[in-house]
């Protein structure tokens, strides 16, 4: 062979082996590149109650330090203006109202089959430890938990390697912690019995013995004492594992970053779902009087205070911008919500709403559009997002991004990839967006269409469903002039009325 030939060869050789190691090199760092992924989901925030959403009476800079530094969604939507409908769809990918799911008791079986798609089980197939710490809320066990065995199905069913939980709410029984299925500090001759239809415990209840309550409580919230507080529901049993409220921050924090400390080599998911600023409001002495607007605005900086603190364990990890970070709340803001903690005196001007009209359990804007932050330093760049988003979409977005197909197993049909969304490479978000109450409601552009309430709503609610949008007949707004939705504008739109109740009857019986 004459020597330019041969020499040629040799460079092709050359070519072909560098390209081969340069782009096995790529994959590897590729698949070491799959980010850890936080959803850090707050309690009954509402879209004004931190101070990068325009609150001054409060102040969050550990929140403003997402928002600086991340993407700021200004039309980002939990799907419910409740918690289980709205920890149903951010889980499952499915709007609520498939399953019916509505406010759960802390005994009701778990709400999610085991056979569905969840964010747990898709991280989980891609390679993710996965783990959730704090508020539940979806039910655990099939028929009544058995609460002194193992308590299953629950997280671990559908995807959840890890589990330190708050059961249900913390305004409800059992108030005990359980960590993967099992009670924290749970004593075999104290066994735990729970229930909300009768008494079964000779212990004081809130009823009967006003006089021991740190706050008082209605009659809802009058059931068995624990830790100064009564409860929703009846509880016999297991005062070794009883929580304290005002250790909330600490104990769930610990468990957080355990949880990331330990699996910082591996890819992983965690679910932290603060129960802050949710009822009863007891925040640690140390941030007592943070504020002047009482429990509820004490709460907020305590939330902050975690949130600080877990991003201070990633920073100490080094594993910070390799983190993609959500932050989001559960539904919109409540003052009063069953306890004397005069949120609703010491409000003053603080808008927990921000500019929109009501808040938890509302069809109003105020029900689910909520702060909504992503945060991934070097990858997503400080922006400000006016997108349609719900979160209901984070499931086939974070399939998305770990290159799972959630297609091929049990999808979901109501979760729209929004990655490019999320990430702040398009603005473009949802064409439509159901946002459920006790009623639902449709959203299409700056089009608002919120369906006749057909009655179904608890007892409880009954006097308020005027003030939470919830009204015999349609109601249409236009987001854009009225985006406090005080201008019902069914009589001059028919055409788009009729559009938007028959896009929404399409999307609700969609199989
Ligand atoms: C309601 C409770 C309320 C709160 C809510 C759940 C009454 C009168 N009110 O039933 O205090 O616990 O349920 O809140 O019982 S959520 O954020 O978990 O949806
Ligand atoms: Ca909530």
């Amino acid at each position: 062979m004459c020597k330019p030939l041969v020499y040629m060869n040799k460079i092709l050789l050359f070519l072909l082996t560098t390209c081969l190691i340069v782009s096995c090199a790529s994959t590897k760092s590729e698949k070491k590149q799959k980010p850890n992924i936080v959803i850090i989901y707050i309690d009954d925030l509402g879209y004004g109650d931190v101070s990068c959403y325009g609150a001054t009476a409060v102040q969050t800079p550990n929140v403003d330090a997402l928002a600086k530094n991340g993407i700021r969604f200004t039309d980002g939507h939990c799907s419910a203006s409740t918690c289980t409908p709205s920890r149903f769809a951010l889980l499952t990918g499915s709007y609520a109202f498939r399953n019916n799911a509505a406010i759960l008791p802390g005994d009701a079986p778990m709400l999610i089959s085991s056979s569905k798609a969840t964010l747990a089980s898709v991280l989980k197939n891609a390679g993710y430890t996965t783990g959730v710490v704090g508020k539940w809320h979806l039910g655990l066990g099939d028929g009544k938990p058995n609460w002194n065995a193992e308590i299953k199905p629950g997280p671990a069913q559908i995807g959840f390697d890890y589990s330190f939980l708050i059961p249900a709410t913390p305004d409800r029984v059992p108030t005990v912690y359980i960590e993967n299925q099992r009670v924290v500090n749970f004593n075999s001759n104290d066994s735990i019995s729970v229930s909300y239809s009768e008494n079964i415990s000779k212990d004081a209840t809130g009823l009967a013995h006003p006089e021991m309550l740190k706050m008082q409580a209605d009659s809802q919230h009058g059931g068995t004492i624990v830790n100064g507080i009564s409860r929703i529901g009846f509880m016999k049993g297991g005062h070794q594992a009883y929580w304290k409220d005002e250790e909330f921050a600490t104990v769930l924090n610990n468990k957080a970053t355990e949880f990331i400390t330990q699996h910082r080599q591996k890819p992983f998911f965690l679910y932290y779902s603060m129960p802050s600023i949710h009822v009863p409001r007891a925040p640690n002495a140390r941030f007592v009087g943070a504020t002047k607007m009482g429990a509820r605005g004490d709460a907020i900086v305590e939330m902050d205070w975690m949130v600080g603190k877990v991003m201070e364990a990633l920073k100490k990890l080094e594993i910070e911008d390799n983190t993609l970070v959500i932050f989001s709340s559960d539904n919109g803001p409540v003052l009063d919500d069953g306890y004397t903690d005069n949120a609703a005196t010491l409000i003053g001007n603080h808008a927990a709403s921000g500019i929109y009209k009501g808040g938890k359990y509302s069809a109003y804007e105020g029900g689910t559009r909520v702060p909504m932050i992503v945060y991934w330093p070097n990858v997503v760049k400080p922006d400000e997002s006016n997108a349609l988003i719900s979160h209901v979409d984070l499931l086939a977005s974070l399939a998305k991004l770990v290159g799972e197909d959630i297609n091929k197993n049990n999808a979901t049909i109501d979760s729209e990839n929004m990655i490019s969304v999320l990430l702040g490479r398009s603005k473009e978000g949802r064409k439509l967006m159901i946002e459920e109450a006790f009623t639902t409601s449709l959203r299409s552009g700056n089009w608002k269409y919120i369906a006749p309430f057909n009655g179904k709503a608890p007892e409880w609610l009954k006097n308020k469903v005027v003030a939470t949008g919830l009204q015999a007949t349609a109601q249409l707004y236009n987001l854009e002039d009225d985006p406090k939705e005080n201008h019902n504008l069914v009589e001059q739109y028919p055409d788009i009325v009729k559009k938007m109740a028959t896009q929404l009857q399409k999307i609700i019986e969609k199989k």
